[in-house]
């Protein structure tokens, strides 16, 4: 037992000096890496233009409402349909709260628009019922319940309007 234990130790020596080495180096590297990232923050903190964007903010007008759907694959259709409306500058579908976050200019388009283009790719929202063509197109994992409670905005009737077509 123990002369296992020695010839172990006497072997596992050159290999821990060169181990110590290694880490020696490794720390060197990250050194070096380190303070390459600190300069490129610096440059890009510089280089942003706060201003210009706080006055696209102020053109902007931000909406939530509730949008039907399950999982990732849902979201991605979700804020694709809604990106694809002109004026729309961002979009964000909340998979749990099956709310839509979305920001665009409304001089270019409005809630409406914004609304039939989710229904458009199938997606049941607080205003405009899905397309049935596209959502049995949906993959199997992305066919929702349609009656799946979503986030509401406020308006005590709007659950009245989900079956219209505007
Ligand atoms: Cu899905």
């Amino acid at each position: 037992m123990n002369d296992l234990q020695k010839t172990q130790t006497t072997r596992n020596r050159p290999v821990l000096n060169m181990g110590k080495k290694l880490i020696l180096s490794a720390a060197i590297l990250a050194g070096l890496v380190f303070t390459s990232c600190k300069n490129d923050t610096k440059t890009d903190n510089t280089v942003e233009p706060e201003t210009s964007e706080m006055t696209q903010e102020m053109a902007m007008k931000n909406l939530s409402f509730g949008v039907r759907g399950n999982c990732g694959m849902c979201k991605s259709t979700i804020e694709k349909a809604a990106n694809s409306v002109e004026g729309v500058a961002s979009a964000n579908w909340d998979v749990d709260k099956k709310k839509m976050d979305v920001s665009f200019d409304d001089t270019k388009t409005n809630a409406m628009a914004i609304h039939q283009a989710i229904a458009a790719s199938g997606y049941d929202t607080e205003k405009v019922a899905g397309s049935k063509e596209a959502y049995k197109n949906l993959p199997a994992c992305c066919q929702y319940d349609h009656s799946m409670m979503m986030h509401q905005s406020g308006n005590m009737h709007s659950e009245n309007h989900i079956n219209q077509s505007h």
